[in-house]
């Protein structure tokens, strides 16, 4: 049986990375490279999908839900997605290498986030799957009898799945798990960028026993490509989407022509508020992980950070320490807390904000060029951790989503004011708060124009708890039993007693 991710010796060097269509690794008439953020070097081609695997993987999918997997009761669904989670765990280091070469993002990282969350995905959904309920009512009648409501959840049917680059195998899982719990059969579109551990789950589902044609992968880019095929596609009948604002408007589009319901996860420009009562070093360590985590590429990053006027130069002072002091280099060293952008081009757009900030008056508070290592990691797509002040509120960096690692700091005097300009913003995706005062973490949370607020925290997620944005940043909510209603339809059923 052909592996969908070649691979050889313990640097993990990825040869080939294949389309998984009806449980066959497939290839396809033409390939793109896969390259390590590092140091650009090419570690795979992959087998791009064209239009007809394209077709071929909707209707493994489609065939599928009429097979076995239909059929299977939803405690046995849950047996198998424990199975899935067991297997990723039994293959843990295989995956934090491949998702490590793919995105550059440090290997303390991808073991601590990436791999464990994939794993925590199919044991959650799993679990929920089995104890949600829904509504049911006794209704009265006019001629004075009565009448049952109750409502079951039957799958969507297909579903498309279209992830971002910056957590590959989290931001999948996070929406292939809910699906398969649901009962349907999915066909997913990783990243061109990080296409490596969506064909690894592949040979995961295979282990645990999904069967063939209820998960699918097909390999490609966005516009004229696997991606839009796949919302195209009139047998698709759910797109689930995580990425960039734009993107996620084009696919709306698309998926106009046949009104399909749709999950976005898009972008941020989220804002940190720090008052003068805070836990000083907390507050310095936690958004100092809110800017820099995953060189800044996490969607709840912060980019906006505002600090109450009497602490203002002591916080820009230690965060540029902490900045400082973060460890750059080679994402397989242990120590290594900031790797490489994704991409040269997407380097070249943090580095046009690096020159914007400038241009737009902006004093450089540390960063804003590239580091030199001396070595091969000179040909990666490196960037300094950086800290920008002195910006007006309308300037273009304090308004738009850099996706780097990258903040403002502006200081404020009220608190009105703070929540003025954090909610200032095209973007709704998450806020968080700093202060010893939690009367004032109440209040101010419940002003935010966003989907997820953390007071005193950043980034520490619940499973169960609704995830998503308002504005630019998204719509629908995610997440336990949010994810569940996504993922299925309810079939409400009234019988006359
Ligand atoms: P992107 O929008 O460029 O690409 C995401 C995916 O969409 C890729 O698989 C791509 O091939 C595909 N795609 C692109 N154009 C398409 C089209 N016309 N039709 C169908 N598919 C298409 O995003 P990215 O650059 O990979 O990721 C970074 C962005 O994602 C940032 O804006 C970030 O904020 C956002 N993001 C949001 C969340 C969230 O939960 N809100 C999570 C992660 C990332
Ligand atoms: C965006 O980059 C991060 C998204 C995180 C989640 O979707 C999650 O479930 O934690």
């Amino acid at each position: 049986m052909p592996r969908g991710v070649h691979t050889r010796g313990m640097t993990q060097e990825v040869k080939s990375i294949l389309n998984y269509i009806g449980g066959q690794f497939v290839r396809g008439k033409r390939e793109f490279p896969d390259v390590n953020p590092a140091d650009g070097t090419v570690i795979a081609q992959v087998a791009e999908a064209d239009r007809s695997l394209v077709d071929d993987a909707v209707s493994a999918a489609r065939s599928a839900l009429r097979g076995e997997w239909g059929k299977l009761g939803v405690r046995e669904r849950a047996v198998r997605l424990h199975r899935v989670a067991d297997a990723v765990e039994s293959r843990f280091d295989c995956f934090v290498a491949s998702e490590v070469a793919d995105t550059g993002k440090p290997v303390s990282l991808a073991s601590k986030l990436d791999v464990p969350r994939a794993a925590a995905n199919f044991r959650v959904f799993a679990d929920i799957i089995k104890t949600a309920g829904l509504e049911s009512f006794q209704t009265e009648t006019p001629d004075g009898k009565a009448a049952l409501n109750y409502a079951i959840r039957k799958p969507l049917g297909v579903v498309g799945i279209i992830t971002p680059w910056n957590l590959p195998l989290l931001l999948l899982t996070w929406k292939d798990a809910p699906a398969l719990a649901c009962g349907n059969t999915v066909v997913v579109k990783p990243s061109e960028e990080t296409p490596a551990t969506a064909t690894l789950l592949a040979e995961v589902m295979k282990e645990a026993g999904i069967p063939d044609g209820v998960y699918n992968v097909v390999h490609g880019f966005g516009p004229n490509s696997a991606g839009e095929f796949l919302t195209q596609h009139s047998d698709v009948n759910a797109v689930t989407f995580t990425g960039e604002s734009q993107t996620g408007a084009a696919i709306m589009k698309t998926v106009a022509a046949s009104v399909k319901p749709v999950s976005f996860e898009l972008g941020g420009k989220n804002a940190a508020i720090v008052f003068a009562d805070c836990d000083f070093d907390e507050a310095v360590k936690g958004i100092s992980e809110a800017v820099f985590l995953n060189t800044g590429q996490v969607c709840l990053c912060a980019e906006r950070v505002y600090v109450e006027r009497t602490i203002f130069d002591r916080f820009v002072d230690a965060l540029k320490r902490s900045a400082e002091k973060l460890q750059i280099g080679s994402p397989v060293e242990k120590s290594t807390e900031i790797g490489p952008l994704i991409s040269a081009q997407h380097r070249e757009k943090v580095l046009s904000y690096y020159r914007l900030a400038r241009a737009e008056g902006a004093t450089v508070v540390t960063g804003g060029g590239i580091p030199e290592f001396g070595s091969a990691l000179d040909r990666g797509f490196y960037v300094q951790p950086t800290v920008y002040t002195g910006l007006s509120e309308s300037a273009r960096c304090v308004k738009e989503e850099i996706f780097g690692p990258v903040c403002h700091v502006a200081p404020f005097d009220t608190e009105e004011e703070a929540v003025d300009m954090a909610n200032d913003t095209k973007y709704g995706l998450a806020a968080s708060i700093w202060t010893s005062n939690l009367k004032r973490g109440h209040r101010i949370a419940q002003q935010m124009n966003v989907g997820i607020t953390w007071v005193n925290c950043w980034f520490l997620r619940d499973l169960r708890t609704p995830f998503g944005g308002v504005g630019l940043s998204g719509i629908g909510r995610e997440g336990g039993l949010h994810s569940l209603n996504f993922y299925s339809e309810p079939n409400n059923i009234c019988i006359r007693l």
